[in-house]
Formats: C-alpha cells, structure tokens, sequence
C-alpha cells in the first residue's frame, strides 16, 4: 500500500501543497497530511492502514455519515442514465421544490455547483437589485473564495494568517466592509458611513469559520431591523448551518429571515452543490428572465442532484435534529468536564450537532474572543487525538461535526481519547 508520505511526495509534484483545498494540508497543526483511501458511516480509513472516528465529515456535507446507502445507490442510479445534460431535467425541478419547502426564506432557489459560487452569486445579484456596490462581512466569517470575501476572512485564510488574500484588487477590497460579529453597533456605525452605498450584509447565522460563535440573542434580529432600514439586503450564508441545525437552517432555529440564503455541503450529500435563494422578486432579476446574470455548466448536475434529494428526502423522513443536538451536547458536557478536571482552560460553543472547543478561557463570542485561543495547544491536542484514532479538524478555526452515524460507543471512544489528549501538554 502507497503510505501518505509517499502520496505526498508525488502529489506535490502536480498539485499546489499537494492538495486541492489549503485546510488540508494539516500544516496549522504540525501534522503530515493523511491521505484517505475509503470511508463509511462515522469512519474515515488512510492510505496507511489506519482508521479514526471522524470528526470533520468533510467539513459538513455529511450529516448522515460517509457512504450513506441511500446517497450512494441515488447516485449510482442517476449516473446509469447519463452524468450530464446540459439541459433541465425534472429532478432539479423537484430538489428546488424540497428545498423551498423546507427553507423559510426561499421561494425561488438556484442551484450552482458550490458554496463559493452560491455566495458570489448572491452578492452580485444583491448589487444588481439594489444598484449598489458595496457589502459588509464580518471579521472571521468565511463565505468562500470569492474576491470580495476573502477581506478579514475565516476558516483557512485566518488559519494560514491571510485573512486578506493577496490578488485581491483594491478596486474590489475597497467594497468590502467588514464589521464585528455580534457587535450591532459597528455593523450600524457602518451604515452611517456609508449612507446608501450598501447592497447587503452577509453573516454566517451561527459562525463556522473561527471555530463556532453563536450569535447573541439580539444579534440576527438586529441585522434583520438595521438591514431593512437601510434598504439594503440581508444574507444569511447557510453552507454550514443549512439543513444542519434544523430541516430550515438558523434562519428556522432563530426564526429571523433573511433576504437571501445561501447553501451548499449538506444539499448535495457530499456531491458538488450549491445554491442560493429568496424571495421570488428578488430571485427573478436572475438571467434570462432578469439583468443579473449567472451560469454553470454542471449546475443542477444530475448525479449532484440525486445525492440532494437523497439527502433531503431522508432528512425529511428520519428528522435526526433532536438525537443529534443530545449526542452533541453529550460531547461537549463530557469534554468541558475533562478539561476541567484537566485543569486546561477551554471554551466550547456547540449548536445542534456542530461545535468547535477553544483552548482559551471563555466566553468566545467574537473574532476577537476566538484568536486568544492557544493554537499551540490545539496542535498538539490534535495530534495526540489522531494517534489515539480521532480525526478531528486541524485547525482551531473549524467546526466539529456529529451525524447520524457516530454512535454513543464512538462518542465515549472520543472521550476516553481527549482525556489522555487533555493531559498530553
Ligand atoms: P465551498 O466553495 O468550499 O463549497 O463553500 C464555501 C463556504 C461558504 N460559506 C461557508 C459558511 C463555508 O463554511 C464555506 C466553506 N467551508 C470550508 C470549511 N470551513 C470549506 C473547507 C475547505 O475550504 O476546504
């Protein structure tokens, strides 16, 4: 069997860092990267032989574990007919249907092929509706790799310590307003300073990007109210919290709807999709009918498309939301409680099945809060925690997730983990 390192080795040669997303190159955590031969239910296997409990379900996507039969056999199904068409098929007709039903503010929805493309297009189209240029973003939010967001971002741009990209014009840096989260004051001081020139705010509804920060009671209703007063448009980006911590995304858990959303990961069952949506009036100045124009070759990509409704469909039908926010809270009380008894400092935010532990003193409700953490202890806590067969994120700026697969065994197999891991310092 080819070993990581040799994979490694080779992958370099033709692939920039050897890998086709920064975040896994492990290099925040001091790790060599693992390269993964298969995976099923709560378990990811390596090229070298070994298999960990994962904790990272490809960074969201996977809600009812790796190689659900039900995702696979739709997959496999839809690929006998053709894997591409270029052309509406009924099934994409169906997946919007589903997910306008589903999602509050969605009346109209387009699907793209990821989370990036899904962002970008809502902000273009949120410009093109309102005539204005500018957006405003919070320090630590990450809506993809788009120009505009990549000012102050998360996930692996603040992990790598380029929060602002290079290659990002002036031109487009310049529209880029970036507020704090859960501060409505810097969001409004914003709007004062830029009287008219604002199209929309962007927020991830609960924070993904810098570990997980949960908004503060006022917050989204606050962006909701500051939003509307200013005739610009809201932007809940979903990717992560879509279909994750309800079958309507926070904008159903905190019952504040935005304007648009956007979504990805869990709509494609680990399959290439995105999409964006809202209201109908706003969703119809879209190409052909609309000014604003977006395409895609593979948008509405059949094979994507059946893993979507797949996954929806049988979200629908098991309603797994309530066991996983219990097997989730049993992770985080029985992780707070290690580390107490530790005497290691950590702050862990946990929403529904998506947490994220903090080597710092609590509370971690800002970018701010969230960059004291001790990454050198997170690195090493990481490390520890894979040599015991854990797979967690490797970065102190991710999302731990739970899924329907991860039993109480793993749960308490993860447990037992952290408290050696905890102790390892
Ligand atoms: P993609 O283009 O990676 O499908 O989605 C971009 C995106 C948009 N919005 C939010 C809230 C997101 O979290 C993401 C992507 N998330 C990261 C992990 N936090 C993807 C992992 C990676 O970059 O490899």
């Amino acid at each position: 069997m080819t070993t990581s390192k040799e994979l490694f080795a080779r992958a370099i040669q033709s692939i920039p860092g050897g890998v086709n997303s920064p975040v896994r190159a492990f290099k925040s955590v001091n790790s060599d990267l693992l390269f993964i031969r298969k995976a099923s239910g709560s378990r990811i296997y390596d090229c070298d032989g070994a298999g960990y409990i994962d904790l990272v379900m490809s960074w969201g996507p996977l809600i009812l574990g790796h190689a659900h039969p039900v995702i696979v056999n739709a997959v496999c199904k839809a690929a006998e007919s053709g894997t591409s068409f270029g052309a509406p098929t009924e099934k994409e007709i169906e997946l919007a249907e589903m997910i306008c039903s589903m999602v509050p503010g969605i009346e109209k929805v387009r699907l793209v092929n990821s989370g990036t493309e899904a962002t970008m297009s809502a902000v273009r189209l949120a410009r093109g509706v309102t005539g204005r240029d500018k957006i405003i973003k919070f320090e630590g939010c990450y809506h993809g790799h788009g120009d505009s967001f990549l000012v102050k971002a998360g996930s692996g741009a603040l992990t790598f310590g380029e929060p602002t990209s290079p290659g990002v014009t002036k031109g487009t840096a310049q529209d880029t307003l970036v507020a704090a989260y859960n501060d409505l004051q810097s969001v409004q001081a914003l709007f004062d300073r830029h009287p008219d020139e604002i199209a929309c705010v962007i927020v991830e509804p609960v924070a993904g990007n810098m570990g997980v920060i949960v908004p503060d009671d006022g917050f989204l209703p606050g962006l909701r109210r500051i939003t509307e007063d200013n005739g610009a448009l809201l932007v809940f980006d979903e990717v992560i919290s879509g279909f994750r911590i309800s079958p309507g995304g926070a904008q159903e858990y905190y019952s504040v709807t935005p304007d648009l959303t956007t979504l990805g990961k869990i709509i494609g069952g680990g399959l290439p999709v995105g999409a964006y949506g809202g209201k109908a009036s706003i969703m119809d100045c879209l190409a052909p009918d609309g000014p604003v124009y977006q395409a895609g070759t593979l948008s509405g990509n059949p094979l994507a498309v059946a893993a979507g409704i797949a996954m929806l469909d049988t979200l629908k039908k098991e309603n797994p939301y309530a066991s996983l926010e219990i097997k989730s809270q049993k992770l985080a009380d029985g992780l707070r409680n290690i580390a107490r008894n530790a005497g290691v400092d950590v702050c862990i935010n946990a929403v529904a099945s998506m947490m994220c532990m903090f080597f710092t003193k609590g509370p971690v409700r800002s970018y701010e809060n969230a960059v004291k953490a001790d990454t050198g202890r997170f690195a090493r806590y990481h490390k520890k925690m894979l040599d015991q067969g854990i797979y967690c994120a490797p970065s102190q700026f991710e999302a731990s997730f739970i899924s329907t697969a991860h039993s109480g065994s793993d749960l308490d197999a993860i447990l037992s983990a952290a408290r050696k891991a905890m102790n390892y310092f």
